[in-house]
């Protein structure tokens, strides 16, 4: 469903009142259901405003750019997320009409009207689809290895990932193929795990960190193909945290003879178009996992595409957040997008010569 959006003066105003709605919300809401969230949480009020605030995050890819899904998605995930942790889900449907309140005293009549169509739209379509266990994103093919290697991370067990991963390149596998089919594959189902309270965060937090470990490791062992002399700077954009995907694609470009710049996590769009500028890559690949990172990216974009002529890169977008609107490559002024690490470096071979 594509939605009608907000002109630049309307997202700039809905922007400034996004911290205000959280606040007003929130209380609003706290103070009507305090009996029953007060008893769940010590810090129920906090978790309660920073549930709004995330309920704004999602809401600004439906103002900006027309899609309706994310924030549905968003809303579905979130009645998964609660319901499996025994906390009342009723009232994320009030809470989206609370919003829209807010929004109607706050906003020109006709902006508002835009904010409280999507809110309300999201809302019909949530409950609509209330009880359906959202589709998990799906990683490459799990190799047999895949779930010892994912019981290892959970165990923490370091050693016994690692030889994991040393077998199989002693095996003459390559470390992409070992980080997309056991690595992503054994994350991704972390992840799942993780939403229904099967793992917790401190688990999730440490499998995160041996995976880490284990792909340097993989790194050092592998063979590099000759230097192509090209370039490609890697960033996820400000907001994303999500880092590990993008050292995948580093590692599949570093194997593949580029000289790569890998930024890491959460890079500010100002630090990165410097960044770009200074050093002239041929690609800059911008990490997205999350929905409300769109905007992110989508600023990042416009500032490298003011750079003159041939200093302009070819900008390639990935991540979850892509995969699952593909569509969005484009509207987001990106040149291409790659569904995994291999796709990515295969598709700039075939356009940077
Ligand atoms: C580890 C993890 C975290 C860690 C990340 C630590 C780190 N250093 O990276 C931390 C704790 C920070 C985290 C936080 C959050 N997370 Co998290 N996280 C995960 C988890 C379990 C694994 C992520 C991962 O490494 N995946 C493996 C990599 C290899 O896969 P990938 O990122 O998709 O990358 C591949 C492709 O996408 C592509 N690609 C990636 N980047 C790029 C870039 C380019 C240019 C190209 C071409 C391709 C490309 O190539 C990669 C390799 O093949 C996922 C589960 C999952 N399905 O991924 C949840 C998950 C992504 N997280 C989720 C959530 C909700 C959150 C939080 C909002 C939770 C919270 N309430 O705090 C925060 C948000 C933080 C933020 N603002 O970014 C949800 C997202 C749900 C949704 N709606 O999409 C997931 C799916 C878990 C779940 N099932 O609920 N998370």
């Amino acid at each position: 469903m594509l939605l009608t959006t907000l002109e630049k003066k309307g997202l700039e105003r809905f922007h400034a009142l996004q911290a205000d709605a959280a606040d007003t919300v929130a209380g609003r809401f706290y103070q009507a259901h305090m009996a029953i969230y007060g008893q769940l949480w010590a810090c129920g009020r906090q978790a309660c405003h920073e549930e709004i605030k995330l309920h704004l995050e999602f809401l600004r890819p439906a103002l900006e750019f027309g899609l309706l899904q994310p924030l549905v998605d968003y809303l579905v995930w979130l009645d998964n997320m609660l319901s499996v942790r025994a906390i009342p889900v009723a009232h994320i449907a009030e809470s989206l009409e609370y919003l829209a309140d807010f929004f109607s005293g706050h906003m020109e009549a006709a902006d508002a009207k835009v904010v409280n169509t999507a809110l309300l739209a999201a809302r019909d379509t949530y409950l609509a689809s209330r009880g359906a266990k959202p589709a998990p994103p799906q990683p490459p093919k799990p190799w047999p290895e895949t779930a010892a290697f994912e019981a290892a991370l959970l165990d923490g067990n370091q050693k016994g990932a690692l030889a994991i991963v040393n077998c199989c390149i002693d095996d003459g596998h390559n470390l992409i193929d070992i980080e997309l089919h056991i690595i992503q594959a054994a994350l991704y189902h972390i992840g799942e795990k993780w939403q229904s309270n099967l793992v917790s965060v401190a688990k999730e937090h440490m499998a995160t960190a041996i995976a880490q470990s284990v792909m340097t490791t993989g790194l050092l062992r592998s063979t590099q193909s000759g230097q192509t002399g090209k370039r490609v700077l890697l960033a996820c954009v400000e907001g994303n945290y999500h880092a590990v995907g993008l050292r995948m694609v580093a590692d599949a470009f570093l194997l593949g003879g580029w000289d790569v710049h890998y930024l890491g996590e959460n890079v500010p769009s100002l630090t990165l178009v410097q960044e770009a500028k200074e050093w002239k890559p041929d690609v800059v690949g911008l990490s997205v996992a999350l929905a409300h990172h769109l905007h992110a990216v989508k600023e990042t974009i416009t500032q490298l595409r003011q750079q003159p002529g041939d200093a302009r890169p070819f900008v390639m977008v990935g991540g979850l957040a892509i995969n699952r609107f593909e569509k969005l490559a484009k509207t987001l002024g990106a040149d291409a997008c790659g569904k995994d690490a291999q796709a990515a470096l295969i598709h700039a071979n075939r356009i940077i010569g």
